[in-house]
């Protein structure tokens, strides 16, 4: 029997046939799991033919993309700390008035983080980047995360707009070095014996902008290379309340570049979005990229 080559017709029947499985599939996942999950087929389709034509991509992401991989959001359930709240935590006044509750609290995510493992959605958006700049398209990947998750999934030059938690700087020379030991718990350690700059000694805080703090200006500038005349920007498990974040949707969008947001739920930028897959980003991720 001689195999005839495949035509067009026959690759955009198995494509529609794919896409009509991972639907199926991701609808699958939500009943068990109880959670809802909502996306159109047409609008599947369209969004696979923006990205597929799209020269500059651009991703944000949020807490809510490490929530499947054990790790607390912000406004989720888990945004307290010892009753307090974790923006509260985040200020250059709380680390001022106690250094070593600020220091707990940071070690408390850090041991968190460490234990857990990038989830289907970060692996999805490693696999777009490669596949973006196979096809000769500008990729960035922007997060508000400072868990690091991304780049342990194998994401290359991932903007951490708000810094990392696996790095501190010093108070007094501004040096930048590794994470500390962990330490015990209501530690209430002397601030002489919080973890200290090899170079002056001088007292270290996470390296990360706290509520208050300017973002640094080559990261905004990363970010606004990102965002000019980019065709299609994938906003995901963010709640888009902190700026300057939660201003680059409506950015996009004011250029007529396409939003499309992947979250549990609507957000204030959701009628900025174009494309709207609500659910988990774990199972919308690798169903809305066919990866
Ligand atoms: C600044 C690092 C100049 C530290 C963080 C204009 C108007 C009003 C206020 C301001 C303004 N401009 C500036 C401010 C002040 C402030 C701000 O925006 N405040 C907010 C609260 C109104 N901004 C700043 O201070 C910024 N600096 O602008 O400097 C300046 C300064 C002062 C005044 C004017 C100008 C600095 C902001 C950065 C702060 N640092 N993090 C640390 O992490 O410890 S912010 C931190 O909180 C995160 O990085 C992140 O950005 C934010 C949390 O938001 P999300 O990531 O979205 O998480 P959240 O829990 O909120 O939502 C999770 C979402 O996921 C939800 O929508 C949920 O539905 C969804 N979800 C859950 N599970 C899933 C899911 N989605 C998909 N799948 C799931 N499984
Ligand atoms: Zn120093």
């Amino acid at each position: 029997m001689k195999l005839r080559r495949a035509t067009r017709q026959d690759t955009s029947m198995r494509r529609n046939w794919a896409y009509g499985l991972a639907l199926k599939l991701a609808r699958v996942y939500m009943d068990r799991s109880g959670q809802r999950c909502s996306f159109a087929g047409s609008q599947l389709e369209e969004f696979t033919s923006v990205l597929e034509a799209a020269h500059k991509v651009t991703v944000l992401s949020g807490a809510g993309i490490s929530a499947e991989s054990g790790i607390p959001t912000f406004r989720g359930a888990g945004g307290l700390w010892r009753n307090f709240d974790a923006t509260e935590l985040a200020t250059p006044y709380a680390f001022a008035a106690n250094p070593s509750l600020v220091w707990e609290f940071y070690h408390y995510r850090r041991c968190i983080v460490a234990a857990a493992a990038p989830n289907a959605g970060h692996y999805a958006l490693e696999a777009l980047q490669r596949k973006c700049e196979q096809q000769g398209k500008l990729f960035t990947l922007l997060t508000q995360n400072i868990d690091g998750l991304h780049a342990k999934a194998g994401s290359s030059n991932v903007v951490e707009l708000h810094g990392s938690m696996w790095r501190t700087r010093c108070c007094h020379c501004n040096n930048i070095q590794g994470a500390p030991e962990p330490m015990a718990k209501e530690a209430n350690i002397p601030s002489m014996q919080l973890p200290r700059c090899k170079l002056c000694n001088g007292l270290l805080r996470p390296h990360v902008v706290w509520f208050g703090e300017c973002l640094e200006v080559e990261t905004m500038e990363c970010a606004h290379n990102a965002l000019e005349d980019c065709d299609l920007l994938l906003v995901i498990g963010t709640s888009a309340v902190v700026q300057p974040a939660a201003g680059f949707a409506p950015l996009v969008k004011a250029h007529g570049g396409a939003v499309a947001e992947f979250n549990t739920e609507d957000t204030p930028i959701s009628d900025n979005c174009r494309f709207k897959f609500h659910g988990p980003a774990a199972v919308m991720l690798p169903a809305a990229l066919g990866i």
